[in-house]
């Protein structure tokens, strides 16, 4: 069995016009594609085959560059579709808003530090809200297709919440204007989504 480009719960142009459609379309059909291949590629044949993708992840030998690339660039592009939605915005409410305060001392503040995570990450790679087990949330970033389930990566937790921050992900809109396609983000940020991954990790 092998990994399966997952399908959009949208139209491409359906988060316009903080994503647009072009760059959903060469960054879901082209760029994730490209992951999804190269990790059955690397998979086959070898004693990973036939488990998920967190099993792989969590247990992955990080010098297995092919693995760690492409498992992350599969597993991390899949949570960023799933948090998105052309109906998302607005802040989170329940467990998650009670959360978010405990951590952060409020969703502004949040926003505040998740934002930086995410513009000060140098290069390509991803910002990242992480819960603990415990319901503790974390804001991390990691370098490339790199994500905090991947042993000694040094942020905690299982990423509820992600934002990719690879030139792909925005130039095509915002050219070299990483703070503004952040700022956009939380127009499209799925909280429902986002509390349903709280609460099955916490
Ligand atoms: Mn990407």
């Amino acid at each position: 069995m092998s990994f399966e480009l997952p399908q959009l719960n949208y139209a491409h142009d359906a988060l316009e016009p903080h994503i647009d459609a072009k760059t959903m379309e060469i960054h879901h059909g082209k760029h994730h594609a490209g992951y999804t291949t190269k990790l059955n590629a690397a998979i086959s044949g070898s004693s990973d085959e036939g488990k998920s993708i967190n099993e792989v992840l969590e247990k992955l030998d990080m010098s297995n560059s092919a693995l760690r690339n492409n498992g992350g660039g599969y597993f991390n592009h899949c949570l960023f579709w799933e948090v998105m939605s052309p109906n998302g915005g607005g802040q989170p409410e329940g467990g998650l808003a009670e959360a978010i305060n405990k951590a952060f001392g409020s969703f502004d503040e949040f926003k505040n530090v998740f934002s930086q995570a995410a513009a000060t990450q140098f290069g390509s790679g991803w910002a990242w809200l992480c819960v603990h087990s415990d319901g503790k949330l974390e804001v991390c970033s990691t370098p490339n297709q790199d994500n905090p389930i991947m042993p000694g990566i040094g942020c905690g937790g299982v990423p509820i919440l992600g934002l990719d921050v690879w030139e792909h992900a925005y130039y095509l809109n915002y050219q070299n204007r990483r703070p503004d396609y952040i700022e956009a983000f939380f127009n499209v940020v799925d909280w429902d989504m986002v509390q349903a991954n709280f609460e099955a990790n916490s």
